[in-house]
C-alpha cells in the first residue's frame, strides 16, 4: 500500500494543507474525497489570499482589477472544471468544480464565467479588490507602470497604450526581445527606438516571479487512492488585461490521474503553458492503456522514473529553451512518493500524510 491520504500543495501555505487534510482524513470510512478535499485546501488559500496574489484582494491586472484563474481535476474520471479571468466572483476554486460537476464543459471564462457562478449560487458580482490590491497598483502606476508583459511595442503615453512595432527581421520569435525597457523613468518620455527594445527581458523575472508565489498547485490523494488536484491565482501581478496563465490549463498548471499520480506547478506561466510540462507526471505502476493515450507519459516510464526525475525532466525540458525562466513544479506518483523540482528560484512545496503529525514544508534548490 502506499502512503496516504496525503496533500502536497506549491509553497507553504499550511493552513490550505490543513484544510485540505481536515476533509481527506476524516475518521469513518472512506473520509472525504480528493475532490473535495482540493476545493477546500485551495479556497482556503482564497479567504487566506496567501501571499495576496491568490483569491479576492491579491494580484491587480494593468488596470488594477483582481481577476480569478482556477482548474480542478479528476483523477479517477478525469473530469477538469476551469475558470480564467473570472471577474466579480470571490470563489475560484468553487467556480471552477461547478464547471465540472454540473457542465458538460471544461472551461468557461471572462464575465461568462462569472454570470455562470452567479446563476449557480455563488455570491457576486463583489469587488475583488482589497486596499492592498489598490495600493499595489497605485504604486505602480505613481511608478509609471513598468510595463512587465510587454515587447515589440512603443508605448504612446506613460502608461500606454503600447503600439506594436516590427519583429526585428532575422530574429526569431523566440529569442526576439521580450519587453522594451526597464528603466521607469524612459517609459514616460514617450517613444523609443526599435534598437533600444533589444533588450532581453530580465524585469519581469526579477519584479514579478522571483518575489511573488502566485499561485497554489495543490493534488490529494484520499483513502481510497483517488487522486485530484487543482489550483488557484491571480496570474501575474501586472498582467495585460485578458490575460490567461497557466493556472487553469490542464496539463500545464496541475494534472491528475488515479493510475500514475499528480502534479502541481507554480513559475511563469506564459512560459510553462507551452510546453504542457507536467502532463509528465511520475512513471512508476503505469499499466498498458495508459501507453496508449499519453505519449508524454510512456516517455517517463520508457526511462523508469521516479517523482523527483520526472520533475527535474520537465523543468529541464523548458529551460533547455528558456534558461531565464523561474518555475517550479511537484509531482507525487500513486504510492504517494513526492519530489520538486525548479529552476531560477528556490521553491517550497508543503505536505502532510498519515505519518506525519503536522504538515512539513520541503525546500528544493534549483
Ligand atoms: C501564472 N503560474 O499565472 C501563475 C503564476 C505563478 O508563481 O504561479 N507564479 O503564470
Amino acid at each position: 500500500g502506499g502512503i496516504f491520504p496525503v496533500v502536497v500543495s506549491t509553497w507553504p501555505f499550511r493552513e490550505a494543507v490543513r484544510a485540505a487534510w481536515e476533509v481527506v482524513s476524516a475518521s469513518g470510512g472512506a473520509g472525504g474525497s480528493a475532490v473535495d478535499a482540493v476545493v477546500a485546501g485551495c479556497s482556503a488559500c482564497e479567504v487566506l489570499r496567501c501571499d495576496g496574489t491568490v483569491g479576492p484582494g491579491g494580484s491587480p491586472d494593468e488596470n488594477g482589477e483582481t481577476t480569478l484563474d482556477a482548474l480542478i481535476m479528476d483523477g479517477t474520471t478525469m473530469e477538469i472544471g476551469a475558470v480564467a479571468a473570472m471577474r466579480y466572483v470571490k470563489d475560484g476554486i468553487k467556480a471552477a468544480k461547478l464547471v465540472m460537476d454540473h457542465t458538460e464543459h471544461t472551461f468557461l471564462v471572462g464575465e461568462k464565467a462569472t454570470s455562470f457562478a452567479i446563476s449557480m449560487g455563488l455570491a457576486g458580482p463583489a469587488d475583488l479588490s482589497s486596499p492592498e490590491s489598490i495600493e499595489k497598483w497605485t504604486i505602480w502606476r505613481r511608478n509609471h507602470c513598468q510595463p512587465n508583459f510587454w515587447k515589440n511595442v512603443v508605448p504612446a503615453g506613460s502608461c500606454g497604450p503600447y503600439h506594436p512595432i516590427d519583429v526585428p527581421s532575422g530574429e526569431s520569435k523566440a529569442s526576439a526581445k521580450r519587453v522594451l525597457e526597464r528603466t521607469q523613468g524612459d517609459i514616460c518620455q514617450g517613444l523609443f527606438e526599435p534598437n533600444n527594445l533589444l533588450e532581453p527581458m530580465n524585469s519581469r523575472l526579477k519584479s514579478v516571479t522571483r518575489h511573488n508565489h502566485d499561485t497554489i498547485s495543490m493534488a490529494v490523494i484520499d483513502k481510497m487512492g483517488r487522486v485530484a488536484a487543482g489550483t488557484s491565482t491571480n496570474g501575474a501581478t501586472f498582467k495585460i488585461p485578458g490575460r490567461v496563465g497557466d493556472g487553469p490549463i490542464p496539463g500545464s498548471s496541475a494534472y491528475a490521474d488515479d493510475e500514475v499520480g499528480a502534479c502541481g506547478a507554480t513559475g511563469d506561466g506564459d512560459i510553462m503553458m507551452r510546453f504542457l510540462p507536467w502532463l509528465e507526471t511520475p512513471g512508476i505502476d503505469l499499466n498498458i492503456e495508459i501507453i496508449k493515450f499519453k505519449q508524454t507519459v510512456v516517455e517517463s516510464m520508457r526511462r523508469g522514473m521516479e517523482p523527483r526525475d520526472a520533475a527535474i525532466d520537465a523543468i529541464l525540458r523548458i529551460a533547455r529553451r528558456y534558461p531565464d525562466f523561474v518555475g517550479a513544479v511537484f509531482a507525487i506518483n500513486k504510492k504517494g512518493v513526492h519530489a520538486g523540482a525548479c529552476h531560477g528560484w528556490t521553491f517550497q512545496y508543503s505536505v502532510r500524510n498519515s505519518s506525519m503529525q503536522h504538515v512539513e514544508v520541503i525546500t528544493v534548490a534549483p
